[in-house]
């Protein structure tokens, strides 16, 4: 067995077996209560699910494996001291729960690389899209297209044992990730290239290969796409996409059509989608005020007229946090650090401080604070990624990194397919008013 697995069986097995014996002797411990109100605003609050990969404080933001963002830039290995924490550091850190040497790193680089090779019939299956098709459709159908190569299915249907389901999770997950570079990277150029497709360089590592086939090779983007792929893996396992791939795949679907699915959520305006809507907003405000730097007052009056419209300000509020993400701010202080004087970026900085007091006006608002997709736009702008229907499968790309290493663990603690109670309205309102009332 490889090192990687290998390190990997070694840790989670013994978490699953207190996985199996805290479902076998304590299944009947009441840990939560369940009030109407976090049913009838999706769930919110209830600790419904077990994730391990990492943990989101509403006021603190996320922490991968108990690190948090500033922590994992100082103690993941990099390319070089200058530069970002290298994803493959979080996805090893995600998955065996230990801060990994440069050398582990290098090598689960080397791994992906060997990995990397895309079927020709999933480009065939982008290809034979119409270009007008989102770019998050083509995406999540090339995945599904993918699942030929599944190793989970194959080894399924030849009767595998349940206790082996794991072994089989975990090469796929790894060659899912592996790929997911070159199949962005493809829509990227298919759509916005001419077609004008760039080979992988296997010499580089995961996320500034990807940089690579888009066609950006400068230090400046690959350092952003290391910071990118790092801060957008996870985030808890109840969000939408990480949920639907657990969702998905606690049926013993294979991890592409767990993956696949959980795209699709990440599709969403209130989930990924958000990052293309802000900088559609902001480019829509600096349209409508014709004028490349508004002053606050026309700031502040376009987003009361977002609002006044019935919209959302795209980029702000979220279901769990409680205060700026941290996600946010390490994207502005890379901004502050590496671009000066940016139209995009000024005016995120200037919605930074206009925003919050507005919807903290808003009694119904819970978090008034900006998330991650209120910067990640600008900073991908200004390095010429301009293309911004094509960011959410960038926030995919990362995505994969969590919600796979989250799947593996599922696999090896043996978690079972999820199948909550569901019930008519009638229901509810009888546990509310003791009598029955149709709607
Ligand atoms: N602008 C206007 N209204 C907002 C708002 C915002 N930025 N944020 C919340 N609200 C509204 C909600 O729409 C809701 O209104 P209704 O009761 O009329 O439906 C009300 O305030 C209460 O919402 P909440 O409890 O504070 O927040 P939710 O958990 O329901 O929703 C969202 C969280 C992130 C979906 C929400 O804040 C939102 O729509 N924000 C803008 C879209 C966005 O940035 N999404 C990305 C979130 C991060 C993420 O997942 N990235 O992938």
């Amino acid at each position: 067995m490889e090192y990687i697995k290998y390190r990997f069986f070694q840790k989670a097995s013994k978490c699953s077996k207190e996985f199996q014996k805290l479902k076998n002797e304590y299944s009947d411990k009441v840990i939560a209560q369940v009030t109407l109100g976090q049913v009838l605003t999706g769930m919110k609050g209830i600790p419904l699910l077990v994730t391990d990969t990492s943990k989101l404080d509403p006021e603190e933001g996320i922490r991968f494996k108990g690190y948090s963002i500033p922590e994992l830039q100082q103690k993941l290995p990099r390319m070089n001291p200058e530069g970002e924490p290298l994803p493959e550091g979080l996805f090893y850190l995600m998955l065996i729960g230990e801060i990994p040497a440069q050398e582990d790193v290098i090598n689960l680089s080397k791994d992906f690389a060997t990995r990397a090779h895309v079927p020709q019939h999933v480009f065939d299956v982008i290809d034979a899209m119409p270009k007008n098709s989102r770019p998050m459709t083509q995406f999540s159908a090339a995945i599904l297209a993918m699942a030929t190569e599944s190793i989970f299915q194959k080894a399924y249907r030849a009767g595998v044992s349940k206790k082996f389901y794991w072994d089989a999770t975990y090469e796929d997950v790894m060659n899912l990730i592996a790929r997911l570079p070159h199949i962005a990277a493809y829509i990227y150029r298919r759509n916005f290239h001419n077609d004008n497709h760039i080979e992988p360089n296997p010499r580089l590592d995961w996320a500034g290969n990807l940089a690579h086939m888009m066609g950006f090779d400068s230090e400046d983007i690959r350092r952003l796409f290391r910071l990118y792929m790092v801060i957008h893996a996870d985030h808890e396992g109840g969000n939408v996409s990480a949920h639907t791939a657990h969702l998905v795949g606690s049926a013993l679907s294979n991890p592409y059509y767990a993956y696949a699915a959980a795209m699709t959520g990440l599709a969403g305006p209130l989930h990924g989608f958000a990052n293309q809507d802000v900088i559609h907003w902001m480019f829509e405000m600096l349209e409508y005020l014709d004028t490349d730097s508004p002053t606050d007052q026309q700031v502040e009056d376009y987003c009361k007229k977002t609002l006044q419209e019935g919209r959302v300000i795209p980029g702000y509020g979220h279901a769990v946090l409680r205060k700026t993400d941290p996600r946010f701010t390490a994207q502005q202080e890379f901004a502050n650090k590496y671009i000066k004087d940016d139209t995009m970026v000024n005016l995120a900085n200037q919605l930074y401080r206009i925003v919050p007091p507005i919807l903290s006006d808003i009694a119904k608002i819970k978090n008034p604070w900006p998330n991650v997709d209120a910067f990640s736009g600008s900073l991908l702008y200004h390095y010429g990624i301009k293309e911004y229907t094509f960011y959410t499968v960038l926030f995919g790309v990362s995505r994969a990194l969590g919600v796979l290493a989250s799947l593996v663990n599922d696999r090896i603690y043996g978690m079972p397919i999820e199948r909550p109670t569901s019930h008519p309205l009638s229901w509810f309102y009888e546990q509310v008013h003791g009598e029955k009332k149709d709607c």
